[in-house]
């Protein structure tokens, strides 16, 4: 029962700490109703955030039978409409946080309020039920590149190291790229393989890059320029997100607890001892509830929100905290090296007369998906091929993907009339029916950093403000816009004149009047586009002026408190983030099982 003293002792210190709760937890007036809540709130692990990084690592920590582990995830449970592959990311918006970057002046300008959408999952799977589930792991040189003399830490991060964290969770079903084993690997629970489905433009558009000079090639390979007809994070042409393929399968064990629906809005630490007691978390606004980690809590809410947790847990820069009257705990750079990818709206190729898409014909490709699991919804039309390309010698990494996405106009002028940016993106129909192809240039490695801090007038409920500064360092428009003079050469390839695909007609006001470079840096600056795959916020390194965690994932300075996401990659890597992420969560289960089982192979309690 020392269990329930040290609770009683932990409860009240927190709540003594909250002056507007009345001793809700006091032993004189608690009720045997409150007492069976208190023990129930005793975890070993508490999981903040339900996401792509804490799905994995509930279950692997859960897999302990000693360990009592509990997620605690803002968001629902995921749905079956999230599962088909050809549905287009725009119909994720109900399970979206909504954030939108800053204004500033020099991006986003057309975009509206002058900012950029930042769409990161708020469900169960966090943004691997909302992302494109690409399955892409970067480039040896990003991973090597996050040593620094001095931080022996940082070596475990080597590339050469990693692999054996990409390989635990990967389950691979296309054999010409298993047979590279040194690379890949099966029988892991993520199944990634290529989707069977693909169209004519897929070839045609593969074929362009041919004779640009590009190869195809796994994109796991760390080539420094690929064609790639990639892998997908799919089983039976299901999405399968880190909730389907981690959580879903355990969620049967006794020591696991998930709770959904409800946010984390304090980290609750032992100000004398600098030890993390807990979390208190929210199903209603208002209504506060404890949960407490007799080892250690876990945040894994991704690089956005982890800053506004710590920030209003007393973690985070000083002069930030002040602004808000929050009693400084931890002086740290918390928010501080936020980096996103960017591309820019505007570069799109028309489809010659692509017959309308009927209404039925869509209803019963639905149904074909339904029921087999096949036909054209189970797939990503366009978006199945891209190229990463090396555009500077001095990387050997490629600098920038051209992904491409294909989206239907509904106009029977449409080569003559011009469309808007916006509705040349805004997808109206699944993804395999396209007659405009946008080309979409991505800056894989931007130098522009920003910042994440809290909502001024109201920190605790309002949205996290993110001055993301994108494009701010011209290399960086630089760079897209020599992605976007590549982009353009595809019109002059055999194929693509042969099937007649063209320029389309796009409304690129107020960039419409300029001329070749200008109008491009005009045009990425009017319609950037935030990837929504941020970093950085809570990156390890080896001192508390320039990182928040240890190469260990451990808070700087705080007993008891680890982030385990894509907040602590220091830089970005090159590709998307999905993968990497696993990596991390499946290292930082590997370094937890470590660091709490005595050599005998017990283990031991904190406290
Ligand atoms: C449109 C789009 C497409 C993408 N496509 C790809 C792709 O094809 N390939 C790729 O590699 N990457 C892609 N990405 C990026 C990648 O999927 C994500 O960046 C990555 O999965 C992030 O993982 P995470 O664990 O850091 O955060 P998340 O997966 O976002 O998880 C964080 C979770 O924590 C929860 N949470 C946060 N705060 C709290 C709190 N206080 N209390 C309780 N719960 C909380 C959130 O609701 C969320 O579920 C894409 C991103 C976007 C936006
Ligand atoms: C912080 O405290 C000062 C002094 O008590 C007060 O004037 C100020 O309004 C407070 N600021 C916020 C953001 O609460
Ligand atoms: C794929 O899903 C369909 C539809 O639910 C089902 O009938 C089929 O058995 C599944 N196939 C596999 C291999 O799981
Ligand atoms: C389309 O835009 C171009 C350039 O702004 C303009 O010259 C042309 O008249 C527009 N066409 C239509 C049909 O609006
Ligand atoms: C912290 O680490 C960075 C990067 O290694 C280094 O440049 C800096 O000097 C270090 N600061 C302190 C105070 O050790
Ligand atoms: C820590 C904890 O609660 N452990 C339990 C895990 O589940 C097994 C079997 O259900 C129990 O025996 C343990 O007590």
């Amino acid at each position: 029962m020392i269990c329930v003293v040290s609770l009683f002792l932990v409860a009240s210190c927190l709540w003594s700490s909250s002056t507007s709760t009345p001793d809700l937890f006091s032993k004189a007036t608690r009720t045997r109703k409150d007492e069976l809540d208190l023990r129930n709130s005793v975890f070993d692990f508490v999981i903040v955030g339900g996401g792509t990084a804490g799905c994995l690592l509930a279950n692997r920590l859960s897999a302990v039978p000693e360990w009592k582990v509990l997620v605690i995830e803002a968001g629902e449970e995921e749905n079956i409409d999230y599962d088909i592959p050809g549905v287009p990311s725009k119909d994720y918006r109900p399970i979206l946080w909504n954030y939108r970057t800053e204004r500033n002046g020099y991006s986003c300008l057309s975009r509206p309020g002058g900012s950029c959408e930042v769409r990161t999952g708020k469900v169960l799977g966090g943004s691997s039920v909302t992302n494109d589930m690409k399955y892409t792991r970067g480039t040896k040189v990003d991973y090597d590149g996050w040593h620094r003399n001095g931080e022996i830490g940082s070596l475990e991060w080597k590339f050469g190291n990693l692999l054996e964290y990409f390989k635990a969770s990967e389950d691979n079903g296309d054999y010409d790229i298993l047979m590279n084993s040194h690379y890949h690997s099966r029988g892991g629970e993520m199944r990634v393989q290529r989707f069977k489905y693909a169209d004519r433009y897929l070839e045609l558009f593969t074929s362009a890059f041919t004779e640009m000079g590009l190869r195809t090639v796994d994109a796991n390979i760390n080539a420094p320029e690929a064609i790639v007809n990639h892998q997908f994070a799919v089983h039976n042409n299901t999405r399968l997100s880190t909730n389907s393929a981690f959580l879903k399968p355990v969620r049967h064990r006794k020591n696991l607890s998930v709770i959904t629906g409800a946010t984390v809005t304090r980290i609750v630490v032992d100000r004398q001892e600098k030890t993390v007691d807990g979390v208190i978390y929210e199903v209603e606004k208002g209504k506060e509830r404890p949960a407490y980690a007799k080892r250690e809590v876990i945040l894994t809410g991704g690089a956005i929100n982890n800053v506004k947790l710590l920030h209003m847990s007393g973690i985070g820069p000083k002069a930030e905290l002040k602004k808000h009257n929050i009693t400084v705990l931890m002086d740290l750079p918390v928010g501080t090296n936020y980096q996103d990818q960017v591309s820019t709206g505007g570069l799109a190729f028309a489809l010659p007369e692509v017959p309308p898409v009927s209404e039925s014909q869509v209803i019963s490709d639905f149904k074909t998906w339904f029921q087999s699991r096949s036909g054209p919804l189970a797939s990503r039309g366009i978006s199945q091929v891209s190229a990463f390309i090396q555009l500077y010698e001095q990387n050997n990494a490629p600098d920038v993907e051209l992904t491409l996405e294909g989206n239907f106009i509904r106009s029977d002028k449409f080569m003559l009339t011009n469309v808007s940016v916006q509705a040349a993106e805004e997808t109206n129909l699944p993804l395999p029916y396209y007659n405009l192809v946008n080309i979409i240039p991505v800056l894989l490695k931007p130098k522009s950093k920003g910042k994440v801090t809290l909502n001024k007038r109201n920190p605790k409920y309002g949205r996290p403000v993110i001055t993301a500064n994108l494009l701010k360092e011209p290399e960086d428009l630089e760079t897209l816009v020599d992605a976007i003079d590549i982009g353009l050469q595809l019109l002059d390839k055999k194929e693509i004149k042969k099937a007649e695909i063209k320029f389309a007609p796009i409304d690129l006001f107020p960039c419409d009047r300029l001329r070749n470079r200008d109008q491009w840096n005009c045009i990425a600056r009017h319609y950037t586009k935030a990837l929504g795959n941020p970093v950085g916020t809570c990156r390890m390194g080896g001192n508390v002026t320039d990182s928040v965690v240890d190469f260990e994932l451990r808070v700087h300075g705080i007993e008891g408190l680890r982030i385990v996401d894509a907040s602590v990659m220091p830089t970005h890597v090159r590709g998307g983030i999905f993968a990497p992420t696993m990596m991390i969560a499946e290292k930082a289960a590997k370094m937890l099982t470590k660091d709490w089982k005595e050599e005998k192979g017990f283990y031991y309690n904190r406290r």
